[in-house]
């Protein structure tokens, strides 16, 4: 099975070292050793990674397309304003899920807004940490649901 690749946006390099009251105290180091470990309990392994540049992210979905069973992103900022991000996710045609550390729709307007969304299979935001094992968990069961089919 090839890995599922989780893919970090801009200034999710920063967790655990700053607005620990938003994001928790967890570093992006914590955030993939959580990944890992789900993963290898499902018998699943990871390409966890993360950019601060949009064309990366959208270069990494296309390689995703070849080298990836599934995507989990969390684009952060990116998520609100990224056509590009929406069609790369439209394009590669796998089973993805938007994640988010916070529950974007208790926060701000602007972050009510996603437009990679409607590109993805699923959407999990609000549980911390554990929004990132539970995509696992949910790319797991559609993957296997759709073998069976
Ligand atoms: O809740 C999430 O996971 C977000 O994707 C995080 C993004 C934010 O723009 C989205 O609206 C929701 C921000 C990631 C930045 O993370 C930081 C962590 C520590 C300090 C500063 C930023």
């Amino acid at each position: 099975m090839k890995p599922i690749f989780v893919l970090n946006g801009p200034n999710l390099n920063l967790l655990g070292l700053r607005e620990p009251a938003i994001y928790g105290a967890a570093t992006l180091k914590d955030v993939e050793a959580r990944c890992r470990d789900h993963a290898a309990s499902l018998g699943l392994t990871i390409d966890f990674r993360q950019s601060n540049h949009e064309g990366e992210l959208v270069s990494w979905i296309h390689e995703a397309r070849d080298k990836a069973s599934a995507i989990a992103i969390n684009a952060g900022a990116y998520t609100h304003t990224s056509v590009a991000l929406h069609d790369a996710l439209k394009a590669a045609d796998l089973p993805a899920v938007e994640v988010h550390l916070s529950n974007v729709h208790k926060r701000e307007a602007f972050r009510h807004v996603t437009l990679i969304a409607p590109a993805v299979t699923g959407v999990i935001c609000g549980f911390g940490v554990d929004s990132y094992t539970l995509a696992i968990t949910a790319l797991h069961f559609h993957i296997t649901a759709n073998k069976k089919g």
